[in-house]
């Protein structure tokens, strides 16, 4: 039900997703930056200021928060696990409600994407199987290829289910208006769902009702912090990012997207096609997908202004996320709003790196100074 199509699209009205109600339909996607304080991984204050200047967008959903240390992948990402990050964090959530705008954290356990010098005492990572990914990472020195991961026991699982409840409850405490579980890009929950990476033979692995049990129970622990209408997660079907791989995407997301209406949470945010690259890359049938769930869908992935505009007219989408464009431009809402020129990401300072090329993309009125 769109107002005035012409004048004000449905892409800039407010909506409710679950409880957290949104000023406009436009959301900021998760976008690792690596610029988290060396040494304590703790946001500092050239990230409060990054994400107050961005703070337009309806929805922020923070760059990807590791629950634990060795729920890391690469460096300088943040944590929500320590009193240090618990209070970086506030500061930021402080800044994006002062501009009225809402702001969930991502949480993030990358399982096998990780380097022995990242990890707790130099250890293996973890996975549901001890299978490689064929995938790269980086570290101090550089991009490297992921460490060989080992087995996760199936004693170990709670302890890792509890790790997702801590940090919600930190993020809880920080402020934050609810929380999204990266459940995309062949991380730990993504490799649980996967038959190429979860070849395991217990109740978490096998069947899809087996390999979605370990989604399904992070996100039911982490509803019961901070109730199921503060609770998303992000999936990615078809993406083959960080090698995941699976013989029927659309069986397994369907029956997933099922429960977790069934589980009653807030959205899901759906990655459509390759991460970064083609929203068509492999055939997947998203409307379908959408109609299994019965909260709110977030779409995102190559984006243009016109394609959110008509996505959202058309119903195909509750809200857009846009990443990309959120990096190279803090007034992306004002931008799209009056569909002014945009700036342009530059690759070179996505990841690490100070000032430039994270909060130094100018806004409109400077722009025209
Ligand atoms: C880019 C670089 C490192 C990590 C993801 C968290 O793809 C990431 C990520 C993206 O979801």
């Amino acid at each position: 039900m769109s107002q005035s199509s012409t004048t004000s699209p449905a892409l800039f009205t407010p909506f409710r997703l679950g409880e957290i109600e949104i000023a406009n339909r436009i959301v900021m996607a998760p976008l690792t930056r690596n610029r988290a304080t060396h040494g304590n991984d703790a946001p500092n204050a050239l990230n409060v200021e990054y994400y107050r200047q961005r703070a337009g967008a309806g929805l922020i959903i923070t760059e990807g928060t590791q629950v634990s240390q060795q729920g890391q992948g690469y460096v300088w990402t943040p944590g929500m696990y320590t009193s240090e990050q618990i209070a970086g964090w506030k500061a930021i959530t402080d800044a994006v409600h002062a501009k009225g705008s809402k702001i969930v954290a991502q949480l993030w356990h990358v399982g096998r994407v990780s380097h022995v010098s990242l990890q707790p005492g130099g250890q293996a990572p973890v996975a549901p199987s001890a299978r490689v990914a064929n995938t790269k990472t980086y570290i101090e020195s550089g991009f490297a290829a992921v460490s060989e991961p080992r087995e996760l026991a199936l004693d170990e699982i709670p302890a890792i289910i509890g790790e997702f409840v801590t940090a919600a409850e930190n993020a809880k405490a920080a402020g934050f208006d609810g929380v999204e579980l990266h459940g995309a890009h062949g991380y730990l929950i993504d490799q649980f769902l996967r038959d190429d990476s979860n070849t395991r033979s217990d109740a978490y692995g096998g069947s899809i009702e087996n390999r979605v049990r370990f989604a399904l129970e992070v996100v039911e622990a982490v509803s019961k912090v901070f109730g199921k209408g503060r609770v998303g997660i992000r999936i990615s079907p078809v993406s083959p990012a960080n090698d995941a791989r699976d013989s029927d995407p659309q069986a397994l997301f369907m029956h997933l997207v099922g429960k977790l209406s069934d589980a009653g949470i807030a959205f899901i945010h759906v990655v459509e096609g390759a991460t970064r690259e083609a929203r068509d890359y492999l055939p997947f049938d998203y409307a379908t997908l959408r109609k299994a769930f019965n909260g709110a869908y977030i779409a995102n992935n190559g984006f243009t202004r016109e394609l959110a505009i008509e996505t959202i007219e058309n119903d195909g989408a509750d809200a857009i996320a846009f990443g990309r464009l959120f990096i190279a431009n803090p007034d992306l809402v004002e931008r799209l709003r009056r569909n002014a020129p945009l700036n342009t990401p530059v690759v070179e300072t996505f990841y690490g790196g100070d000032e430039k090329g994270y909060t130094d993309y100018p806004a409109l009125t400077e722009a025209a100074a």
